[in-house]
């Protein structure tokens, strides 16, 4: 058996503003990427949206009280930018700022602590259509006065602060393979957008710790990545695969904690990769104060046997392995790949602080009892934190672990058939009930994971 989690390990659960809050219209709320992205007809499953999405906007109080009954330590959510600027440039709203003060303040009246997420993907879409969005490298002064507003409205009682969630995400879904908003298709745009995703990162850093270091908290970057086995043993697949996870992931975290991009990234893109300015790199630099990461599944990386594919810049062949079992969205159940990412991470970025902010599985559940006897999610959660704990015990520094989700929501291109939560939420009426891995959740909390 491992060692305990460390006594002050935190455990939490995530969401994200767009995917429960609804009210897409109310409280002076602008639109966002995925208001319009939602509209296209076969962009989204069922054409769902995020316009009720959980309702989360009119059943706050009622959604406190359910992280009271899961015992949550700590709660993710995202700041829905269009709320706090409608168009993503000029002054605050208030309802926007009033609605994320009474979401702190009800935190913390019940010790829950605040994890706020700048950034997770709802864009406001006056920026998009006016301006570009994330291509236009002036993106980064607009993240950095938005940020500014954040610190300043949320920054007294929020101290723990995550700039963006997965950019990744936002440069390859959002821009490479258009299954995300803004929904565009392009092998270019990927890398001129994640490296203004990488400069506003730095931007809101640089302004938190120079305006705002009286608050006393901790700002960081979160950035998913998949992990990779080597198909076989030889030298060529062990390099398709260190190769995998230097585009996945050193992609993004190489600039923050290395000061440049990964060698193999700038050999094989050229100029198609930006480069940074002297200045740029310095502000980049060191600007996580700790190394957040979601993490799912794992693939097996191989070095693909014909040529060069166009839009395959990694130049590596993935595949499952079939004895894998899968979880809905067909991601294989792989602990020993969450363990494996850990000591990665470890290694390659000199032994930082890490928090998992993310990490749990989509279900088949197609009625109310499927949903509720959801033994199969709490046996992933449990396999998956045995594998930190066993990180932690080969030395990783992991500090915390958020459960993806607190509650079913809309999973993006997926909608609502796809549900992550810890609580199920009735698609009709909206009642929320916790899932039999949220009662089990609740007491791995209670023993500081004692239980696993
Ligand atoms: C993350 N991929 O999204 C997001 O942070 C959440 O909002 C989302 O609901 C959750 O994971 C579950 O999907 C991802 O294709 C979306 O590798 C896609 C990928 C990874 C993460």
């Amino acid at each position: 058996m491992g060692e305990r989690f460390p006594e002050d390990f935190v455990w939490g659960a995530a969401t994200a503003s767009y995917q429960i809050e609804g009210a897409v219209r109310e409280g002076g709320r602008g639109l966002s990427i995925w208001d319009a992205m939602t509209q296209i007809p076969g962009k989204i499953l069922n054409g769902d949206t995020g316009d009720v999405a959980c309702d989360h906007y009119h059943r706050l109080e009622e959604d406190l009280d359910l992280m009271v009954e899961l015992g949550l330590k700590a709660y993710r959510f995202s700041i829905a930018w269009p709320r706090i600027q409608p168009d993503g440039k000029g002054a605050s709203n208030p309802q926007g700022v009033a609605f994320y003060n009474r979401l702190i303040d009800g935190l913390l009246k019940r010790g829950i602590e605040p994890w706020a997420t700048l950034y997770h993907w709802d864009l406001p879409l006056a920026l998009q259509t006016e301006c570009d969005g994330w291509l236009n490298r002036e993106i980064v002064e607009w993240f950095g006065i938005y940020a500014r507003i954040c610190f300043e409205n949320f920054g007294d009682r929020v101290k723990k602060w995550i700039t963006l969630n997965e950019p990744w995400c936002s440069s390859v879904l959002g821009h490479g393979i258009g299954l995300h908003a803004p929904g565009r298709v392009d092998c270019n745009e990927p890398y001129v957008v994640a490296h203004h995703l990488i400069l506003s990162h730095a931007k809101a850093v640089e302004i938190y710790r120079n305006e705002f270091a009286a608050q006393n908290g901790q700002i960081g970057l979160v950035n998913n990545c998949d992990f990779r086995f080597p198909l076989t043993d030889s030298a060529a697949d062990r390099a398709a695969a260190e190769r995998s996870l230097e585009f996945f992931l050193a992609w993004f975290a190489d600039p923050v904690w290395k000061g440049d991009y990964p060698a193999v990234m700038r050999e094989i893109l050229g100029d198609r990769l930006p480069v940074f300015t002297k200045a740029e790199r310095a502000m980049v630099l060191g600007s996580s104060d700790f190394f957040g990461l979601n993490h799912y599944t794992t693939m097996l990386a191989s070095e693909p046997e014909g040529a060069r594919e166009d839009g395959e810049d990694q130049h590596v062949h993935l595949t499952v392995d079939s004895t894998w079992e899968k979880t809905q969205m067909d991601w294989g159940v792989v602990p020993a790949g969450c363990r494996e990412l850990l000591k990665w991470i470890d290694a390659r970025y000199d032994h930082p602080i890490i928090y998992i902010t993310e990490n749990g599985c989509a279900l088949d559940e197609p009625d109310v009892q499927a949903a509720l006897n959801d033994t199969a999610r709490q046996e992933y959660h449990r396999s998956y934190l045995r594998e930190c704990r066993n990180a932690i015990e080969q030395g990783v520094d992991l500090r915390g672990y958020f459960a993806w989700s607190l509650m079913d929501n809309f999973e993006w291109s997926f909608g609502y058939e796809y549900r992550f939560g810890l609580c199920r939420v009735e698609p009709e009426t909206l009642e929320r009930t916790p899932k039999a891995s949220a009662r089990w959740y609740r007491e791995v909390i209670e023993c500081n994971g004692e239980n696993i």
